[in-house]
């Protein structure tokens, strides 16, 4: 037994069990704490400003006898050893995608290939190049046997924008590095049909600027009358535009609602209430028009048509204020500072050195017993493969795929928008994170890059990994028996990741527990995408000012996770819990035979027939994969049930033609089906605009196949009905608009595996009246403690971006980085 030094503040006397005597440097401690509460009580009556706090603190003559305490060892992360020396899934390089351009640039290949940069829509323009992640049975030949032979080859999967056909192709690319024996093929088994042009994401950010350039002009004088701004392609605009999606139903058309906000910081919070209709078909700018203008309620078919309306006076005149104040919708702290804000908040410090490992070669993470390596792509960012729990696989790979996000509103723009945000690219929106704010000071940061066809782009600070302490025993009980009294301390590690698509801001969260549980998190932040306030609005969302609204919408998110439980073959279950009435022998009349109780079911879920999933009402029962040859000890199948986290819910909106068959996931809570190399995703970057004809329609994983004991992967939803309020300005908050699932171990165990932890404690009751409870704290001091090494001051990198030859470019304006990063959620005309 030890007896550590705590620095908390004692109990007071009268109450307090008797203990051992505290030593000196214990003492001292306790009147150091007492003394340091006593400041800070001093400076809730007496403001001081914070330059005076550190001297309060750390230099008060009354201190000085107090003990000199070690340095801290610095914060520096434990190398990891991971199971295969090679990620097999891990992002090209900046030189590896480099060497595939150079490939695919020679004549030989006869792609008659333009560089992106100046190109025109009519040229045949790279638009990713990108790892194509192994087939399974080659990643665990070699995760089972890592030797160099078994190294799966390495391909990439390169999107075209062949403006020459037009169309979209995909190519697979490989193997790499290119040398004489790598070949390329249409890849066409992971989508389910051609990818239209229409359909196609953006790669520079001209195209919709030059757009508006060529179509605005004319309603240039009419927007000055009306909102008494300007639109006209100069410096001093006083307005922004922003597009809907879906482009297109079928790829037929590529068409978007244009609306406009003020051209100020939150601009999203600043409609003015004016749409257009525009036809981008095609690839021919000059057949490039608008088909519809919209103002207060009143459609025009040309631009004609409202300008004379105009011009005549019959236009119907909203209200406008375009002298509105707009700074409430900045970020900068507005009201009083509350009661001791002044001081910085609490901080937590791993005083005995951070206890995970990563190896940065290959993005492997271990903590704990659990294992796992990191991928990150275009589309949806950071995922997971590999991951173990004390060296067993329990999920081959765990990776987001698709957000979406289906507006209501009595205008054309929020009445038809249903974003899917991989279009826009979730890793490719990850932005360098905020040290000390976006994560603890402690969290380590990994690199991600992605390509595009202008070249790469390498953020530093893309990935955060932090332990924290949960701040609550993961068990505890206080009782009287030997062995029975005691608790384990919880702690948990997140790996993180934040996308900023356009307005919004979504966070990536991964949290590992002791016991086996893994969280899975999502949370929305940013601006909402504003509507245009009035009367009518009522029903589709809440005012938030004078003439800003935010409008309801579903955010859905789909995750995929390819459970291996205890081996490839596994079986999905359906259990529920109902009520029972059941005729009893043991009971006699005075409560009568009969009881009421409830009763579980556990069926298997045989094939994909059954597999469409929804919570059951009360959440009377839930969904777990188990493997039915595997048995735990006490002949249990081995498993992992699913849980829902906050928000389980999905889509409420089913059936619009913007989002017709696009998404079909959103539909369930969550599904099961059989894993197969040509249905890798649930989504692509392309289904946004084909809702009526998407490249890949989840319903046709669905076709009658046999769950019980083969590969099955579960794609589980999370996401937020958004009713948007006053307090969603001026950003939505983390806290309520959050949402996940959680996995937990389902008899995969013998017992619960967070009984290993030595950051623990188990008392024993005195055997004579009045005398201590003794403890045993198993070798492992909380209170250990040292001085920590400040943070490092607060910096913000910028990301590096490199061309396509792989040469680091040098950093652009602020308004290129900008255009290229809100896309067209913000869009100022270029003429
Ligand atoms: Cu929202």
């Amino acid at each position: 037994m030890t007896a550590p030094a705590y620095a908390y503040e004692p109990l007071k006397q009268e109450d307090a069990p008797a203990q051992p005597a505290p030593s000196s440097a214990r003492r001292r401690l306790g009147a150091f704490a007492a003394l340091f509460l006593g400041t800070i009580a001093f400076s809730a009556i007496v403001f001081r400003p914070a330059a005076q706090i550190e001297d309060l603190i750390f230099h008060d003559a009354a201190a000085e006898d107090a003990p000199t305490l070690a340095q801290c060892a610095a914060p520096v992360v434990s190398a990891a050893k991971p199971p295969a020396p090679i990620n097999p899934w891990a992002s090209l390089t900046v030189d590896e995608t480099s060497d595939v351009q150079r490939w695919l640039e020679a004549p030989e290949r006869g792609l008659n290939l333009t560089r992106a940069q100046g190109s025109v829509m009519s040229d045949n323009v790279i638009f990713l190049i990108e790892r194509h992640y192994p087939a399974k049975v080659d990643a665990l030949a070699y995760l089972d046997n890592p030797v160099p032979e078994l190294e799966p080859a390495k391909y990439a999967r390169v999107s075209i924008h062949e403006g020459t056909i037009p169309a979209v192709k995909v190519y697979l690319v490989g193997p790499l590095p290119t040398s004489e024996e790598t070949t390329m093929r249409e890849l066409t088994e992971i989508y389910h049909r051609d990818i239209p042009f229409n359909a196609r994401s953006y790669i520079t950010g001209d195209e919709l600027p030059q757009m508006l350039g060529k179509v605005i002009p004319p309603l240039a004088d009419a927007m000055q009358e009306l909102f008494n701004g300007s639109a006209r392609g100069l410096p001093n605009d006083t307005f922004v535009a922003s597009g809907s999606a879906p482009f297109s139903y079928d790829g037929e058309f590529r068409r978007m609602w244009i609306s406009w906000r003020r051209n100020a910081p939150g601009p999203w919070l600043h409609p003015i209430g004016f749409w257009q209709y525009v036809d981008m078909s095609g690839t021919d700018p000059e057949e490039w028009k608008i088909l519809k203008v919209v103002y207060n309620k009143q459609v025009f078919d040309s631009v004609d048509d409202f300008n004379a309306a105009l011009k005549d006076g019959t236009l119907v005149r909203s209200h406008h204020d375009s002298n509105a104040d707009v700074s409430w919708a900045t970020r900068k702290p507005s009201g009083p500072v509350r009661d001791l804000e002044h001081l910085p908040g609490p901080r937590s410090v791993s005083f005995a050195g951070l206890r995970f490992r990563i190896d940065r070669k290959t993005q492997f993470v271990s903590w704990m017993g659990w294992s796992m390596y990191l991928g990150f792509d275009r589309d949806m960012g950071l995922n997971f493969w590999d991951i173990r729990i004390k060296g067993e696989r329990i999920i081959y790979e765990l990776s987001p795929q698709e957000a979406i996000a289906q507006y209501s509103g009595n205008d054309p723009l929020q009445a038809s928008t249903a974003w899917l945000d991989r279009h826009f690219g979730m890793g490719k929106s990850v932005r360098d994170m905020l040290p000390g704010y976006d994560c603890p000071h402690e969290a380590v940061f990994l690199p991600a890059t992605t390509h595009s066809g202008l070249g790469s782009v390498r953020v530093e600070r893309a990935i955060c990994i932090f332990e924290q302490d949960s701040g609550k025993p993961i068990t505890r009980h206080t009782g009287y028996l030997a062995g029975e009294f005691g608790a384990v301390k919880g702690y948990t590690l997140t790996i993180r990741s934040i996308s900023t698509v356009g307005n919004y801001d979504y966070l990536f969260d991964y949290l590992f527990h002791l016991d086996g549980t893994m969280e899975v998190k999502l949370s929305a932040s940013g601006y909402l995408q504003g509507g245009f306030w009035e009367p009518s609005q009522n029903g589709y969302g809440g005012r938030i000012r004078d003439s800003s609204m935010g409008n309801l919408h579903d955010h859905i998110i789909n995750y995929k996770v390819d459970f291996d439980i205890a081996g490839v073959k596994n079986t999905p279950v359906n259990t529920t819990i109902s009520q029972e009435v059941v005729h009893q022998p043991w009971f006699s009349d005075d409560w009568g035979a009969d009881v009421t109780q409830g009763l579980i079911t556990k069926t298997f879920i045989k094939n994909e027939d059954e597999a469409l999933l929804k919570w059951p009402a009360n959440f009377q029962g839930g969904f777990s994969v188990v493997n039915q040859a595997e048995k735990n000890r006490w002949d249990m199948p081995r498993g992992y049930a699913v849980h829902p986290g906050m928000s389980p819910i999905h889509n409420t909106v089913v059936g619009s033609r913007r989002m017709l068959k696009n998404a079909n996931w959103a539909r369930y809570n969550m599904a099961f089906s059989r894993r197969k190399e040509s249905e890798p995703s649930s989504s692509n970057a392309w289904n946004m605009n084909l809702p009526g004809a998407p490249v890949v329609d989840f319903h046709d994983f669905f076709d009658g196949e046999s769950l019980e004991q083969e590969d099955v992967v579960a794609w589980i939803n999370v996401g937020m009905h958004h009713l948007p309020q006053a307090e969603d300005s001026p950003n939505t908050k983390t806290n309520i608009a959050t949402t996940g699932f959680i996995l937990t171990p389902l008899n995969f165990f013998d017992s619960d595996i967070s009984m290993e932890m030595s950051n623990a404690i188990v008392l024993t009751a005195p055997l004579n009246p009045g005398d201590p409870f003794t403890f045993d704290n198993y070798g492992v001091d909380l209170g250990l403690t040292c001085v920590p090494a400040a943070p490092a001051p607060f910096e913000y990198t910028p990301f590096k971006s490199f061309d396509v030859e792989g040469k680091q470019m040098p950093y652009g304006s602020m308004e290129d980085v900008r255009k290229d990063a809100e896309g067209y959620h913000r869009i100022r005309i270029e003429l």
